[in-house]
């Protein structure tokens, strides 16, 4: 009901609506519409109200709820159900718990505004200064083999990457899972999957990315190597159209791998923005660093890297991490 009233306002909101058209309009007391607009007026809008006319929406609030950005969404099913949290320990976890239960449907997806513990690969910190990022876990229940797993992971940096680039900034993917600008991280992707006998119950993906942080709002710890759409703008970025427009490519790209059984598009776009190709790297595997160049990304998202005797080797996400990457080889 909530909703319906809100879309009323909005699409009168030149004009003052009166509560009675509304309570005849809807088939609710005045009374009712009433405790809504104040339920509205609490989440942040900014409704006048004056007698004998009736209400009128001034501001709508930048928070990333289904009302506000059901709009500008073009997916299917990728957002349709949205599950929002003003404030969160981390949508990873809550995607988990969520992506159990049977109501819990394909492309739901799980927003906080923050997280208190949101979490990187191998149980470490992903920072959220409230309000300024997008922190989410899209719940996909694809029946689909488990190896194709890092292919989820590409087609989310994809998205992403292709959804920067169309702010007019330079998305660069640093695999498996980071979103660079400017040789500074704007974005992390975390994607975790529950199966048997090599078949995936549910995979979540979460991503995290800087939107609207200032230089201050990182702390020292990780200060030298983050880096928000804002700073590299240097405008604020609209988060609801950056959160519509991944959604919308993530849908589209997540759509081939669905109907084709690969990545083709994701995976291409990653290889020709990858800031990996062509470079050398230490990868850490087992507590243990090796250099080598990274040379390609194969058909299911495995890094091949190429050691100093010209011998080539897969790189499979979930058990290297990268220690340094130099920017000339
Ligand atoms: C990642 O891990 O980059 C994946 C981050 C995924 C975060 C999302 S937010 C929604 C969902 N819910 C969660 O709980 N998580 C996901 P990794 O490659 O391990 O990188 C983590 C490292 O990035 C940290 O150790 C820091 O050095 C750095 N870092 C932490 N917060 C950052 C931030 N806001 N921006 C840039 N770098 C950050």
């Amino acid at each position: 009901m909530k909703g319906k009233i809100l879309d009323i306002l909005k699409n009168n909101s030149d004009d003052f609506v009166s509560g009675q058209s509304i309570s005849r309009n809807l088939g609710v007391t005045r009374a009712a519409v009433w405790k809504y607009i104040n339920k509205l007026k609490e989440e942040g809008y900014l409704i006048e109200s004056v007698s004998k006319k009736g209400y009128r929406l001034k501001l709508c609030p930048d928070l990333l709820t289904y009302d506000e950005i059901k709009d500008m969404l073009n997916t299917r099913y990728i957002g349709r159900q949205i599950a929002y949290f003003d404030s969160i320990g981390s949508t990873n976890d809550e995607a988990k718990k969520l992506a159990l239960e049977d109501s819990c449907v394909d492309g739901t997806v799980v927003i906080a505004e923050e997280q208190t513990s949101g979490r990187g690969r191998f149980d470490r910190k992903w920072a959220s200064a409230k309000y300024k990022g997008i922190n989410m876990s899209i719940i996909l229940k694809p029946n689909i083999e488990a190896y194709n797993l890092p292919l989820i992971s590409s087609i989310a940096a994809a998205a992403v990457g292709m959804a920067i680039d169309e702010f007019g900034m330079e998305a660069k993917i640093k695999w498996p899972n980071d979103i660079i600008v400017n040789w500074r991280k704007v974005c992390g992707i975390l994607a975790e999957a529950s199966g048997e006998m090599n078949r995936l119950n549910y995979v979540i993906v979460g991503i995290g990315i800087n939107v609207n942080q200032e230089s201050k709002d990182f702390s020292e710890e990780i200060s030298n190597k983050a880096t928000s759409m804002m700073i590299e703008k240097d405008e604020h970025i609209p988060r609801k159209a950056i959160l519509c427009s991944i959604l919308d490519k993530f849908e589209k790209l997540y759509d081939e791998l669905l109907k084709n059984g690969n990545a083709k598009k994701s995976l291409e776009y990653c290889k020709e923005n990858s800031i990996l190709i062509g470079r050398k790297i230490e990868v850490i595997r087992k507590n243990q660093i090796t250099v080598a160049k990274a040379v390609d990304i194969d058909d299911i998202g495995a890094l091949v890297v190429e050691n100093e005797n010209g011998v080539r080797e897969r790189l499979v996400s979930g058990e290297v991490s990268l220690h340094r990457v130099y920017e000339e080889f």
